[in-house]
């Protein structure tokens, strides 16, 4: 197609639904759709999940539910979603093709730093019964040492000083400030990142910052009576969409969609049944609520989460460049299976009725689906941010029992190796971004020994804590692997350990 050609489709928008394929359009009239929810961190997998479980929750069960989208790094979302109405294709590939449809949820979508006051004013709004976030782990700025907020964090100190709101919890606390201030409504605040037990660590990551605002003006007595933050486990498989994507669609419907999102057909979301107010019929959309969230949690970040982090930087050591191919390789396929088996499973415990090998069968499928073109690349981005949730906690519990966990160690040396000697073993160069990037580099960039390696990363306490760097065990474990990881290569090292 000439870029004129392209230049003049038409774009999705709330006058194109009408012209649409009947099973594409939207299941639910987004026109006079009022906002109940905003939505901090608008990306592609909140577009793929809660908002797709939210416009299922209100076809079912109605409700005002519609999303005001915030999207804090950067404007472009707003600017994809804004011309559209807010609507986006969500576009689900498995092995039998493509099933397409509109997603109507997202009503609003701002921009954080362009109008802070807005975001303030919506959060404060009673109309809003929830918040929910998918911002990535390191917008939380979380010591995982103390469990607190990060110390001489800058923009954290400008926040708390007042006058701005440039990290997610100012955002949260400014809003919920002014809320008590007018409304007093209670409210639900519902983390949806891969953290550990993710809705206790934002209260407490919210008291803290509350606290340290103002000690005495009472706003953490009246956040702890009016604002819960149940846990939840989110689930979907989304890369990064792509011009190609959009090509394909644009070629396929005739419209041109910025704001298209391309998944996989599985999704799951457990939520913690803790809300203080109304909220949307998310388990008629096939959402599971439940008084006990963490068990569904940890399976899935150290079996899921975990694979994927160790296929990552083992499969750009190896020069694949998607998980499908990473996956299709025998000795990492078996590296993967047996870090399940051996090194996570022992550490679960997993709720009646739930069949753990099953569950692993399925993450090796989904890992295998070919359509989704999900770069190494994309996963490997901020493992120091990553690690202590996917891999360290399985590390630790294995260690206590007194195991040699050579199979999640794998992948923390394949990290290890990535950051400091930054060349795949065909030579290729490697970049990683991560928050701790300067510091990582400042270690060990004229490091070439895989002990200097291990011991300099090991003493990351903000990554490792004080016990693993203190374990001298790990750290051989660890420096082994790294050597064999230069010596023999990815492929050859994962081969020798499942052999
Ligand atoms: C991935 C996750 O990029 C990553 O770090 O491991 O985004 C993963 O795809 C989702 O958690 C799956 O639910």
């Amino acid at each position: 197609m000439t870029p004129t050609a392209q230049a003049t489709r038409r774009r999705l928008d709330l006058a194109a639904l009408a012209d649409l394929p009947a099973d594409m359009r939207p299941r639910v009239d987004p026109r006079g759709l009022g906002v109940g929810i905003v939505h901090l961190g608008i990306g592609a997998f909140h577009r793929a999940h809660q908002a797709v479980y939210t416009e299922d929750a209100i076809a079912a069960a109605g409700g005002d539910w519609g999303i005001c989208g915030v999207t804090e790094r950067s404007p472009a979302v707003a600017d994809a979603l804004g011309p559209q109405d807010g609507l986006y294709t969500v576009a689900v590939r498995g092995a039998d093709g493509e099933r397409r449809r509109v997603i109507p949820s997202v009503r609003e979508v701002r921009w954080a730093r362009a109008d802070p006051e807005a975001l303030t004013r919506r959060i404060a709004d009673p109309a809003t019964a929830i918040v929910t976030l998918t911002v990535t782990e390191k917008a939380y700025r979380l010591d995982p040492g103390t469990g607190r907020l990060r110390d001489g964090d800058p923009d954290l100190e400008a926040d708390l000083r007042g006058g701005s709101t440039r990290t997610v919890v100012g955002q949260l606390v400014a809003g919920l400030a002014r809320r008590r201030a007018h409304s007093g409504a209670p409210i639900t605040v519902v983390c949806c990142d891969n953290l550990p037990s993710n809705g206790a660590t934002l209260r407490d990551l919210v008291h803290d910052f509350a606290r340290r605002r103002a000690p005495r003006d009472g706003l953490s007595a009246w956040l702890a009576d009016h604002v819960r933050f149940p846990s939840t486990m989110v689930d979907r498989i989304v890369p990064a969409t792509t011009a190609a994507d959009r090509r394909a669609l644009a070629a396929a419907t005739g419209l041109a969609d910025e704001g298209l999102v391309v998944t996989e057909p599985f999704s799951q979301w457990v939520i913690e049944d803790y809300f203080a107010g109304p909220r949307p019929a998310w388990e008629r959309a096939g959402a599971i609520m439940t008084d006990r969230v963490w068990p569904y949690e940890r399976i899935k970040l150290r079996m899921l989460n975990g694979s994927h982090s160790t296929l990552a930087y083992l499969g750009m050591l190896a020069d694949h460049e998607f998980v499908a191919d990473a996956i299709a390789s025998d000795g990492l396929c078996h590296v993967i299976a047996g870090l399940m088996a051996i090194d996570v499973a022992p550490t679960l415990r997993v709720p009646d009725g739930f069949d753990l090998l099953h569950y692993r069968d399925d993450l090796l499928r989904r890992f295998a689906n070919r359509a989704l073109r999900h770069r190494t690349a994309q996963i490997a981005l901020d493992g120091s941010q990553k690690l202590p949730g996917r891999l360290l906690g399985t590390i630790r519990d294995r260690r206590a029992h007194g195991a040699e966990p050579a199979l999640a160690a794998l992948g923390v040396a394949a990290w290890m190796r990535v950051v400091s000697v930054r060349r795949s073993d065909s030579g290729r160069p490697l970049t990683i971004e991560d928050p701790l990037g300067g510091e990582i580099a400042a270690r060990v960039g004229s490091l070439h020994g895989p002990r200097q390696i291990v011991d300099a990363l090991l003493a990351m306490r903000e990554i490792f804590g004080a016990d693993l760097a203190a374990d001298r065990g790990l750290c051989d474990l660890l420096v082994d692997l790294v050597e064999r990881l230069g010596r023999d290569g990815a492929e050859a090292t994962a081969r020798s350990l499942t052999a």
